[in-house]
């Protein structure tokens, strides 16, 4: 496409490769706006005489691209496209534009064809025939323009039209001159509250939010907003296919995958447990309840949205909302699904391609931060303990106000994160403590106990209490409410009331020589110099030592690790 005239047709499906790079064209920056380029559409309302009320169809191919005209142009049918040898160095020049191979990108036609990847029994299975309509809302900040096309292409081409309310581009203050939408944000607002913006505005139904770098599968709307009908604190995700970021290939995943965490709140994937499989004789079409969803591409009953409190708004530019509405869908009573016969691509980058305003860790660990205090109740400790203790230590960082999400969390009568676990992701490793029972000293050949706030040794008895502690994700040596730590210049060991902001209470338990095998030391992390705990050589009681592997005096033992 040369100029503006061309536009219009867009949604008529007669052009493709918008962006096939013109060395002709004086003024590359002269690119229409999205309003130009997506014609108003005629309406159908879902409920209107022309469709049925009742009953169910097969789910719609409606996809125009199947069979191309350009059948030879790069990278159709979602093959791996090449660069060829004379354009590699333009090619890399032009990486770091969006990250990935935004050369080819530009090559391949905006309504390219892809193959049909999902399970076979899809394009047999049913759906209602009165879906709920949906408003498809794609922020952006400085993404790639043939890519923010073939993404809205692939929206247009493969809906059906009559559940198809809008496509809300929200533009994140895009530095690129190109970049105006219908909905600029007034300052750069990040992810989460540029999705409020299109959330504010949105008409249709349901909400669907997609990444700004996807391409939408065939048949891909109607599933999705099937279980959004079906229950409307349901809420649905497309499986998420790869988009290679070098040659721009359409990549099938594996089937049974979903969303999971592992501690410090890092996402990712795994396939649905065996058993799991087995016991509900599920096929490979079938919904999998997915414990945290990847964050970009979902569907949820609009009203609903609303419902739960939307996203914490306090959460900044990018990172952790995903952890944030999973855990409030599910703990205030809705689901997340991913369902395998809605398939969207998604081109996967190495870096972020924008700017972070502030740092980008402390960004995520602020956004993780605000979500482990409103909905993680005691498990925080396993968050923090797992690389984040000095977001406690004071000062370090304001992760702001929390009040209105505590009170949210409240009002919605949200379950406990320990029914979370054990309802929604009962294979995920959460002790509170890392290792439990008696403390015993190699060198004393006795273990610790505590009584009247005097620590000594003792004749191992496991039926004392006085010589029960534990070691917890917080790093604390505990025995009930009371800490171990060490004060003052001449570091003294103390008894203090646990308190999870005092790094001087916390202890490192591991080996000096194999950090990964026995665990031994006890290493205080106040000072610089790391200094152990060692039990006093007559064995009456304990003092602070300079660290030195050969001393059995320094080498504890608990009955029970839970882990190392
Ligand atoms: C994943 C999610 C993404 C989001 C993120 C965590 C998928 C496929 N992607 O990372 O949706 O949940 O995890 O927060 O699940 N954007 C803005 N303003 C910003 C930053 C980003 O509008 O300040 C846009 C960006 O242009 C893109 C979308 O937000 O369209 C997601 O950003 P991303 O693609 O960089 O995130 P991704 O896929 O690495
Ligand atoms: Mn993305």
């Amino acid at each position: 496409l040369k100029g503006k005239d061309n536009m219009v047709n867009l949604v008529e499906k007669q052009n493709n490769a918008v962006n096939k790079s013109d060395p002709d064209r004086p003024d590359q920056k002269a690119q229409p706006t999205m309003k130009e380029l997506i014609p108003p559409r005629v309406e159908i309302k879902a409920n209107s005489s022309s469709v049925r009320k009742s009953g169910m169809h097969k789910v719609m191919h409606m996809d125009v691209t199947q069979s191309p005209r350009d059948k030879g142009a790069v990278g159709q049918f979602g093959l791996a496209a090449v660069v060829p040898k004379d354009k590699q160095e333009e090619m890399r020049g032009r990486w770091n534009e969006g990250h990935f191979n935004v050369y080819l990108s530009e090559q391949i036609p905006v309504d390219r064809a892809i193959p049909d990847t999902r399970p076979q029994m899809c394009s047999e299975s049913l759906v209602h025939d009165n879906l709920p309509t949906t408003s498809v809302i794609f922020c952006f900040v400085d993404e790639v323009w043939s890519t923010l096309l073939r993404s809205v292409h692939s929206v247009l081409n493969r809906s059906p039209p009559h559940l198809l309310k809008e496509i809300i581009l929200v533009d994140d203050f895009s530095t690129k001159v190109s970049q105006s939408s219908d909905h600029p944000t007034e300052e750069r607002q990040g992810l989460i509250r540029a999705r409020l913006a299109g959330a504010a505005v949105a008409a249709g139904e349901v909400l669907t939010f997609l990444d700004s770098h996807i391409e939408c599968n065939v048949g891909w709307l109607e599933p999705l907003l099937e279980r959004v009908y079906m229950d409307r604190r349901k809420v649905a995700c497309p499986v998420i296919e790869v988009i290679s970021d070098k040659d721009m290939s359409y990549v099938l995943v594996d089937n049974f995958q979903r969303g999971i965490f592992k501690w410090p709140l890092v996402f990712g994937w795994n396939t649905l447990p065996e058993e799991v499989i087995k016991k509900n004789k599920m096929k490979d079409s079938d919904p999998i309840r997915c414990p945290v969803m990847a964050g970009g591409l979902f569907s949820i009953d609009r009203k609903y949205f609303y419902e739960l409190g939307t996203y914490d708004p306090g959460l900044e530019v990018w990172g952790g909302e995903n952890m944030e509405i999973s855990f409030k869908i599910w703990m205030c009573g809705g689901e997340i699904e991913i369902i395998p016969c809605s398939r969207v691509g998604h081109i996967f980058r190495g870096e972020n391609p924008y700017k972070f305003p502030k740092d980008k860790q402390k960004t995520v660990e602020r956004n993780l931060a605000r979500v482990a205090e409103v909905w993680l109740d005691e498990y925080k400790e396993l968050f923090y303990g797992h690389g984040y203790h000095h977001l406690l230590d004071k000062n370090v960082i304001d992760i702001g106000n929390l009040t209105d999400q505590i009170k949210l969390r409240e009002k919605l009568k949200c379950k406990s994160f320990k029914w979370y676990l054990e309802n929604v992701y009962p294979e995920m490793d959460a002790p509170l403590v890392r290792a439990q029972g008696l403390v015993f000293n190699v060198g004393a050949r006795k273990c610790l106990a505590l009584e009247k706030g005097v620590l000594f040794f003792a004749t191992c008895d496991l039926t004392m209490q006085n010589q029960l502690f534990n070691h917890t994700w917080m790093r604390h040596l505990q025995h009930q409410q009371t800490c171990i730590g060490i004060r003052g210049p001449r570091e003294r060991v103390t008894l203090e009331p646990c308190d999870n902001a005092e790094p001087h209470l916390r202890w490192l338990h591991k080996s000096l020589i194999l950090s990964s095998a026995l665990v031994e030391h006890l290493i205080t992390e106040q000072l610089s110099q790391r200094n152990c705990l060692e039990a006093d050589t007559l064995g009456e009681g304990v003092h602070l030592n300079v660290c030195n592997p050969g001393n059995p005096f320094q080498k504890w033992h608990f009955t029970h690790y839970y882990t190392k």
